[in-house]
């Protein structure tokens, strides 16, 4: 049915072409009777009308006894003159024309109203013609198109093309008819199509707003909260001939489109049956991108940063980033030899960092694209960090000097979680990015997905509305319109500070990638597709019928550029060798040497002098700012603190206090995140002081503590994991001179992130030679608390080590420090608070950064034996990898019969057990500090300190999970396999923990009575 509402001939011959071939509608038709009806323009419903009314009847009796504006309203509609009735009332003909006059006035408001909220819905978006972009085809019943007869009869052939029998007249929503479409009517203020003229005829009024919102441009914005940027975004959009484009910049944008479709045509000449997911079909990104970019730098923006997929992304290197081209046709070299240590990635994943100057505005600026996996939009939430980061470091509160863009499929985008996730931290004070500009490629289709299959949303990008983000639908055919869109996209961030979402409704010319068929799967989406003229050759065709450029400069334009590939693929057969150095998005310049390595193998000590711990412990037991009234809670809280520092001692709160507080002295920024940890999940931390009187009012003692230290940021996250681990992960690829640091509610929650652990975490300097330091605190521990809140997994971060179980190390001088270089990431799990100090120093002074894994303690928190001496933490202290046993069986090893390894918190209640049975002879207990990469040398010194004792390693989690399936074959191989190592710890189970207390404390029982059998494993052979 829609065909009959839709646009006429003047939309262009493409246009119509393509009504005849729209698919069936999803909905069938419906009476307008039973739409709601809209609401009137001043937002009230339909009973705005008799008060209208009522006005006007006030109006007719008396002009002065209404408000001026009614007045000034009701002459300019052309109303009856006022004329009172000798009873002072106007003759009833009269009421009942004023009514309509009035009635006629409202409908053409809620027109103008409707075209605004949901002309989009008609809007020709689809280059193919095939789907509607919002997937259904439905016009909504309040909009009047030129087309519309108004209030005649239908013609009884329509019967046969499916109206309904009862169905007489042409359905009005507004009792509108075809004589009024010659009638002037008074525009709002909430329109700016009239341009000078304050009104226009009802036929101008519905041609104005046709050709807004109708055409190859679909608006929604309706839904955005704010009045001012609505009438913004209105005012961009429909005033009279805002698309007028020079001559200059449409020879620019031809020239674009011309490098991003050879571009392609080259890659596909010279490497045909090589996957590259190319752009063909969606060209105009290419300048969508850079006339973001141009109009960004224009106003201010000096640093962008770009994320996106597969799609398109080598073209974006060339063409947008301009990465030298031969190295990136070296990339489909399979001969070259890679330079670089790690095992690298595909060339549609690599990251890149490029300064330049824009040549459009003149002025330098740095593109950065982040290095991504396959796991769509997993780099979305790592862009915004490293965005974040890089506007803290310059100062650039309100976002105006560095910006993020993110690209997005469509099938991707609407499916994907961690947008979402994304979007969420847009605009909050500790994440936000003060906008970005989201450009979806929405080639209808993900892999050989149709979209009516992938997404039960409208169209792919309706998440963004959760943020008010105005959504721009463009079709991708239409080269001038997208660039419009982008610009004003681009303003619309550089004006509000807010995201914006411009969706390029294109096609994918080829299959998912270029050794694909499509036709398997969507038939006759591609016969259509294989019919379509490219849209270089379309709008090539459209410049020089207009006489902007002429045939001769075209084709000179493009034997221009394919003379750059052509040389460029000449110097690309001359490298012999693969650099993915030059490949890295985030370089650190002055950290490594001139060859990109560490400076050192060495660490300096961790510990720092006691004047210094003192003073830390004092500002963090007290409250830094005058007339702040804390919680009575509180208050002992401090002053516990502040006993312990008087007393030379530290709990964990305290030890993590310090080892912030020092690096903050020495000009380390050091960043916080995750859900609740201004407190703490344990309410140990209490990092930032509310006072208890003032709303909002608050303190962070531990920016109070020297004159020019660097800036402590501590940040309640959104209740989001993916997003939130992501966002800090991109916060610390921007600058190893910061400690950031992640933390779970509790460990387990982790796994919500887990992509960005396997993706990026565990593998990133691998992939992409991109070092990171980012730590995470993972909560860990069995203490009754049920299956979740227990276990933060640490069978799981082992199992992803790197380091070889079976190669036994040669013990170079360097090896503590050399082994962390050659990690890929450092697991560890403290016993004391002094080690949690050191670790997090250690993470600081070393030479490179790794990602740390710390498994942090919940009742340890608050154990009376779980504090640390000053004497462990001062100047020529550091960090112990393992604390070997220093109570009585070290004083006599040769007594020593058992040998118990262990780490974290179990090693109290062995402590505790030992004692209670008399065994601290007997039994000699050494804990495991740093886990991975594992220490070999000191695990070797410590077997061979108690040769005569049996070894045995307790967790108190299940064998098939925390440690053991990690140190089993690495003890194996020290030890030189002629000693076991006997296991100690719960049974395999499915669930990390048991939800009943009782089984909880059997189970503890039972394995700490095997730990102290000292006949447990006679007779036994391994
Ligand atoms: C998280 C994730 N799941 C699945 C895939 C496999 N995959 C690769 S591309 C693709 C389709 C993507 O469609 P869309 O987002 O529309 O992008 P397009 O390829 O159409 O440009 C899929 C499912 C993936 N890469 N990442
Ligand atoms: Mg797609």
């Amino acid at each position: 049915m829609s065909q009959l509402r839709l646009l006429p001939s003047r939309l262009g011959a493409q246009a119509t072409g393509l009504l005849a071939t729209r698919g069936i509608p999803r909905r069938s038709w419906r009476s307008r009777s039973s739409e709601p009806s809209a609401a009137f323009p001043n937002g009230t419903s339909g009973g705005g009308s008799s008060y209208v009314e009522a006005m006007y009847s006030a109006w007719l009796e008396n002009p002065q006894s209404v408000h001026q504006s009614w007045d000034s309203f009701f002459r300019k509609a052309g109303g009856e003159t006022p004329l009172a009735t000798p009873e002072g009332r106007p003759v009833p003909s009269r009421r009942t024309k004023a009514s309509k006059l009035v009635e006629d006035h409202l409908a053409v408001q809620s027109l103008i109203r409707a075209y605004q909220i949901r002309g989009h819905h008609v809007a020709q978006l689809d280059p193919l013609g095939i789907l509607d972009a919002d997937l259904d085809s439905f016009v909504p019943s309040d909009l009047i198109t030129t087309i519309d007869k108004l209030g005649e009869t239908l013609p009884c052939d329509l019967a046969l093309q499916g109206w309904p029998a009862q169905v007489t007249q042409w359905p009005t929503f507004y009792d509108l008819q075809e004589a009024d479409l010659d009638k002037e009517f008074q525009l709002p203020t909430t329109t700016f199509i009239g341009g000078s003229e304050s009104s226009l005829s009802l036929r101008e009024i519905i041609r104005r707003l046709e050709s807004t919102y109708c055409q190859h441009i679909g608006l929604e914005f309706m839904f955005i909260n704010d009045v001012e940027q609505c009438q913004w975004i209105r005012q961009k959009f429909e005033t009279p001939g805002v698309m007028q484009f020079s001559s200059e910049e449409k020879r620019t944008l031809l020239a674009r489109l011309v490098r991003s479709m050879r571009f392609e045509d080259f890659l596909a000449r010279k490497w045909s049956s090589e996957k590259r997911f190319g752009l063909e079909g969606c060209e105009v990104m290419i300048p969508a991108l850079k006339t973001i970019i141009d109009k960004s730098s224009e106003m201010g923006i000096e640093n962008v940063i770009l994320g996106m997929p597969h799609r398109g992304r080598l073209n974006v290197l060339a063409n947008v980033i301009r990465k030298d081209l031969e190295q990136i046709f070296c990339q489909f070299d399979p001969k070259l030899e890679a330079a670089d240590e790690g095992s690298g990635d595909v060339k549609y994943h690599l990251g890149m960092y490029h300064e330049r100057i824009n040549r459009v505005t003149n002025r330098n600026i740095t593109l950065s694209l982040v290095a991504n996996p396959s796991h769509l939009e997993a780099v979305d939430p790592v862009v915004q960090g490293k965005t974040k980061a890089e506007q803290f470091y310059r100062g650039d509160a309100q976002g105006k000097k560095v910006m993020s863009i993110l690209v997005h499929g469509d099938a991707a985008f609407a499916g994907q979680g961690v947008v979402y996730e994304t979007f969420h931290l847009s605009d909050l004070p500790s994440y936000t990015t003060n906008g970005t500009v989201h450009v979806v490629v929405n080639n209808q289709i993900g892999f050989t997905t149709d979209p009516r299959m992938a997404r039960s949303s409208p169209y792919p990008t309706d998440v963004a509305r959760v943020v008010n983000a105005p959504i721009f639908h463009v079709n991708a055919d239409d080269p001038e319109a997208v660039i419009y869109v982008c610009s004003v996209a681009a303003e619309w961030r550089n004006t509000f500070n807010k995201d914006v979402v411009v969706d390029l409704v294109c096609y994918r010319r080829r299959g998912h990638n270029e050794m694909d068929e499509p036709m398997f799967t969507q038939p006759l989406m591609y016969k259509q597709i294989h019919q379509q003229v490219p849209v270089l050759k379309k709008y090539a065709d459209k410049l020089i019928t207009e006489g902007t450029v002429t045939l001769q400069e075209f084709e000179e334009e493009i034997a221009k550029y394919d003379r750059i590939c052509e040389e460029a693929y000449g110097r690309s057969k001359d490298k012999k060798i693969l650099h993915i150095k030059h490949w890295l998005d985030s370089p650190w310049p002055g950290f490594f040497n001139v060859d990109g390595e560490p400076k050192s193998m060495t660490c300096p000590p961790t510990g720092i002098p006691e004047d210094v711990l003192t003073h830390i412990g004092t500002v963090a037991s007290s409250v830094p700012l005058e007339d702040f009234k804390i919680h009575t809670g509180l208050s002992r809280i401090l002053r516990a603190r502040a006993d312990m520092t008087r007393k030379r001692t530290v709990d964990w709160a305290l030890a993590e206090y310090m080892a912030f507080g020092s690096l903050l002295k020495e000009g380390i920024h050091v960043r916080l995140s995750g859900q609740d940890v201004e407190r703490g999940t344990f309410s140990h931390r209490h990092h930032v002081l509310h006072d208890q009187e003032v709303d909002r009012r608050t303190c962070v003692p531990m920016n109070h503590l020297w004159p020019g230290q660097a800036p402590y940021t501590v940040c309640n996250s959104s209740l989001s994991e993916y997003g939130v681990l992501g966002f800090e992960l991109g916060y610390a690829m921007a600058s190893p001179n910061a400690l950031v640091l992640w933390e779970a509610q509790f460990g387990d929650f982790h796994n919500t992130a887990q992509c960005i652990i396997d993706q990026f975490i565990s593998t990133g300097q691998a992939k992409w030679v991109r070092h990171n330091g980012i730590v995470l605190l993972l909560p860990h521990g069995m203490e009754g608390m049920g299956p979740e809140h227990s276990s933060a997994r640490p069978e799981r971060f082992l199992q992803m080590s790197n380091d070889d179980s079976d190669a036994y190390p040669v013990f170079t001088e360097d090896f503590e420090v050399s082994q962390l270089y050659d990690c890929n990431w450092i697991v560890v799990n403290c016993s004391t608070p002094a080690s949690y100090f050191h670790v997090l120093r250690r993470q600081i002074l070393l030479p490179f950064r790794k990602p740390l894994i710390i498994f942090t303690p919940k009742s340890l928190l608050r154990h009376p034996e779980a504090k640390s001496s000053f004497d462990q933490m001062v100047s020529g202290t550091s960090f112990q990898r393992v604390i070997p046993e220093d109570g009585v069986a070290a004083r006599t090893p040769g007594q020593v019969r058992r040998l118990i390894f262990c780490t974290g918190k179990v090693y109290y209640d062995l402590v505790k057990e030992r004692s209670s049975q008399g065994l601290d002879g007997q039994v000699a207990l050494t804990r495991l500090e740093q886990i991975s990469p594992f220490p070999f040398d000191l695990i070797e010194q410590e077997a061979a300190r108690f040769p005569g004792a049996e070894l045995v390693w307790c967790q108190e989690e299940h064998k098939n999970m925390g440690y053991y399936d990690y140190i089993s074959p690495r003890f194996m191989t020290i030890l030189g396999r002629t000693r076991p190592i006997w296991y100690v710890g719960r049974e395999p189970a499915a669930a990390p923990a048991t939800g009943n207390r009782n089984t909880h404390l059997v189970s503890l029982r039972k394995f700490l009575d095997t730990a102290f059998d000292l006949r447990a494993f006679e007779g036994k052979t391994f």
